[in-house]
């Protein structure tokens, strides 16, 4: 008996070792050719490691990567850190070790992981964003920023953390909690550096539809509403004797006669402004410190009740109809949002119709509908506008349309844009992070680092827990502050607040194409020859978050000439999770942890790869089974036994087709994400070629190179004991024929037999009749060999698969 016993372990370390030793991973500065940049969203090394939800998305790249390489494409396919940030930092708090060291045992430990895996990754293309020679260019790109006046200082009240002590971007909320922590946010003002998102708004917006992005329709649809452009008008308010006058911003200006009072928010400085008029103003006062310790979740929750005081001696013009409405100061307007003033219209809106019956306000309707009253709450569809003067009779768009025009020509306000989306709150009090290259001098103000004295290296300290004060660690570490000016040379104080961790990864897609240049952040050739990224593929949670941001960075990496693309990535896929084989999420807490090296040691790296390629559509949410990696495990332990009926013969005609419909399906299930289906039709192929005493060296070959991508390794074993000298991946994908794929409608295959032995085997055209198959039966010249001169007792005929001739 022969050994037939596959052993993986043996099989993949022998091929990673072939793999390295002969660069077949490594990518040519140029391509040579067609190009494909193939992306997974970098990990950020965490302290437990791996679990085997983390590299499904590394999988099915390295699956297309793999197909790509076969059809002739230089493929970039590369791998790095994303290693700044909260959770690698609070991960070195809670172990008390320094971050750095945090960081390059993690990245050690990933590493050691993933390689088990036996990826395409080019690692002499290895970034790290907490190394100095990349983080330089992080802050190189801030300071063309900061120069470009999209770098500003603020001291507006910005999210607060009180358990991470850091300040945070409204991407970094979650229901109006920490992220991170799952702390309440407060709200603090703190000097703060940020970018000028909203600049970048509307580009964001339109060049979701542009030909450069092809992503889902449901990550499109996120960025759109976390953008979230508004048309409306601004309109102004005149308050009754006095100067002042308040401007609301509303989408509904055709519901203006219906409009009974207006509502300021508790941060308007309308407040302050009118001080001496306001007759209870204690009250207000009072009303606002209750509003301030809510959250803005809880201030815009739908089913949260409406509350407000009304600014007594105050009233507010309404400038269509001059007529005076009361004004109160209510916590449902945000103070952030539009003018932070709205015109309440009861009849019209939800919020101002609770709003109303709650304090007993009038409630006018000015929208006709047809008939339908407001018994059950406001009317919020378009309709006929009424009771509105000159504008009665017309539809609401059409009021909507004349009102702004009359707006902007008495100067009493007109159309205005308003965007969901806020500049991004971009420094962290924190010390793991990208120092701001800023100094502040007394003399010069702001003075930005120059280019040849970055990287800003971040100082190497003891203490780098996170202060209640406001203020970085960094601000205690003196002899690091206390600098001189780069203008003047004279006494200046380093910025201490530090970058988010968002920083890093909004433009390392472009340091893969060009790791190691000192002189810029990226050759302008090379980044034409390798950009944009054809795919990318991570997790759904970054859809607004890095997606946006990145979009935003490479903006404006376009707008001063860095990269020559308008949008950095063009197909965008997401992983579904992979959850626990009890249907719960993967976690330490519930101690249902699947560790991928656990896995690659008892079954392979090539039936753990197959595996999470079958065991569902790529971007749903599936439940691990042990048992599926056993199933698919025996399918390669079959692939490998295959290997000793390979004889010399040539492929019969119904397997000739069904392999070439096996090549056309799994080439475009690859192509299109199913990497479930385009295992299973391997499957059925193999299923086939089981049942044949002997199996035709081609269609071996072709059934390798289809497997090649999912399980590489053993692949490349059976090709090398095909006689084959070089990798499988040096090789070429199979092409199929398109008229013998398609052959399954209109022809089949016959087996004819004479007293039950096999002797021919007929091709025959669909539609054609009993009789007519048994006369070609009988007229082959293999079957008149045995049947010439004979008595033919019984003819049997059993459709489609055969003719049985007894003589
Ligand atoms: C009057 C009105 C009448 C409104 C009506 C709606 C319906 P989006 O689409 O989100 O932009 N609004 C304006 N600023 C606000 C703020 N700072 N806080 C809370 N609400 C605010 O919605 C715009 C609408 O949201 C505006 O149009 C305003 O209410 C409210 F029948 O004005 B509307
Ligand atoms: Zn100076």
């Amino acid at each position: 008996m022969r050994n037939h016993d596959y052993n993986p372990a043996e099989v993949e370390k022998k091929w990673q070792k072939n793999w390295n030793a002969s660069n077949l991973y490594t990518v040519p500065e140029k391509p040579n050719g067609k190009k494909f940049y193939i992306l997974d969203m970098f990990p950020y090394p965490s302290g437990e490691g791996l679990h085997v939800g983390h590299p499904k998305g590394y999988i099915a790249t390295d699956v297309v990567a793999r197909f790509k390489m076969l059809n002739g494409f230089s493929v970039l396919h590369p791998m790095g850190w994303d290693a700044f940030g909260l959770p690698a930092e609070n991960y070195a708090i809670k172990n008390k070790v320094h971050p750095r060291m945090a960081v390059e045992k993690n990245v050690a430990r990933y590493k050691q992981q993933l390689e088990k895996f036996g990826f395409t990754y080019d690692w002499n293309r290895e970034i790290d964003t907490t190394d100095p020679n990349y983080y330089k260019w992080t802050q190189w790109i801030f300071l063309q920023m900061w120069e470009k006046g999209l770098a500003f200082q603020s001291n507006e009240p910005v999210n607060w953390c009180p358990s991470c002590k850091t300040v945070l971007a409204n991407e970094d909320l979650e229901d109006g909690k920490c992220e991170r922590c799952g702390s309440e946010i407060t709200q603090r003002p703190l000097r703060q550096w940020v970018l000028k998102m909203t600049d970048y708004a509307d580009r964001l917006l339109y060049d979701l539809d542009s030909d450069e992005i092809d992503w889902e329709e449901m990550i499109v649809e996120q960025q759109r509403n976390w953008i979230g452009r508004s048309e409306g008008v601004e309109i102004d308010f005149a308050i009754e004797d006095s100067d002042s006058l308040f401007k609301v911003y509303t989408t509904r200006v055709d519901t203006i006669f219906g409009c009974t009072y207006c509502v300021i928010a508790p941060e308007h400085k309308l407040i302050e402004e009118l001080q001496g008029q306001i007759e209870n103003y204690s009250e207000v006062m009072e009303y606002i410190a209750l509003a301030n310790k809510k959250t803005v979740l809880q201030r815009t929750e739908l089913q949260k009740e409406k509350t407000g005081v009304e600014l007594k001696g105050i009233k507010a013009i309404n400038p269509f109809n001059n007529e005076e409405v009361r004004v109160f100061v209510g916590d449902y307007v945000l103070g952030s949002y539009g003018t932070g003033a709205v015109m309440a219209v009861p009849a019209h809106d939800e919020r101002d119709y609770e709003f109303a019956k709650k304090y007993c306000l009038e409630i006018r309707k000015s929208i006709d509908v047809g008939g339908r009253d407001m018994e059950d709450g406001a009317i919020t569809e378009d309709g006929i506008v009424i009771d509105s003067a000159d504008y009665s009779g017309l539809t609401s768009s059409e009021a909507r349309k004349r009102m702004a025009d009359w707006l902007e020509r008495n100067g009493k306000g007109g159309l205005k844009v308003n965007y969901k989306m806020r500049d991004w709150v971009f420094s962290r009090q924190r010390y793991w992070g990208e120092p701001i290259p800023l100094v502040h001098c007394e003399k010069c103000g702001i003075v930005g680092i120059p280019e040849s004295q970055l990287p800003v290296v971040l100082p190497n300290v003891k203490s780098y827990e996170p202060t209640d004060t406001g203020e970085s660690p960094l601000a205690a570490i003196t002899d690091w502050v206390n600098t001189t000016c780069p203008t003047c040379g004279g006494p200046a104080k380093r910025e201490t607040n530090t970058m988010p961790q968002w920083g890093g990864s909004c433009w390392y897609y472009l340091r893969y194409i060009d790791p190691k240049n000192e002189n810029s952040l990226i050759d302008a050739d090379k980044e034409k020859d390798w950009m944009n990224v054809d795919l990318y593929v991570g997790g759904a949670e970054h859809a607004t978050r890095h997606l946006l941001y990145a979009r935003f960075w490479h903006k404006f990496l376009f707008d001063i000439g860095v990269v020559t693309t308008k949008e950095p990535f063009h197909k965008l896929m997401h992983v579904g999770l992979i959850m626990a084989e009890d249907g719960r999420k993967m976690s330490k807490r519930w101690n249902n942890v699947v560790n991928p090296d656990d896995v690659i040691s008892a079954y392979g790296a090539d039936a753990m790869r197959t595996y999470e390629a079958f065991m569902g559509p790529f971007t749903q949410a599936i439940a691990w089974s042990t048992n599926g990696v056993i199933g698919v495990r025996r399918f390669l332990d079959r692939v490998w036994r295959l290997q000793y009926k390979i004889a010399d013969i040539e492929t019969d005609i119904k397997l000739n087709k069904l392999a070439h419909q096996t090549i056309k399906k799994v080439s475009s299930d690859i192509e299109n994400f199913r990497f479930n289906t385009a295992v299973s039709t391997m499957m059925i192929l193999m299923n086939e070629l089981e049942r044949q005493t002997t199996v035709s060296r081609e269609l071996y070959k072709n059934l390798l190179l289809l497997l090649a991508p999912f399980a590489p390794h053993i692949t490349d074993e059976l090709w090398e004991r095909l006689g084959n000298k070089e990798s499988i991946f040096k090789s070429s994908w199979p092409e199929y024929s398109e008229s013998i794929a398609n052959q399954e409608d209109d022809l089949f295959a016959i087996v004819v037999q004479v007293n039950g032995k096999v002797r021919d085997q007929l091709e025959i055209t669909a539609g054609t009749t009993k009789e007519d198959i048994e006369r070609l039966a009988l007229a082959s010249e293999k079957i008149q060999k045995f049947i010439s001169g004979q008595t033919i007792k019984k003819i049997v005929y059993v459709e489609k698969k055969l003719v049985s001739i007894v003589v």
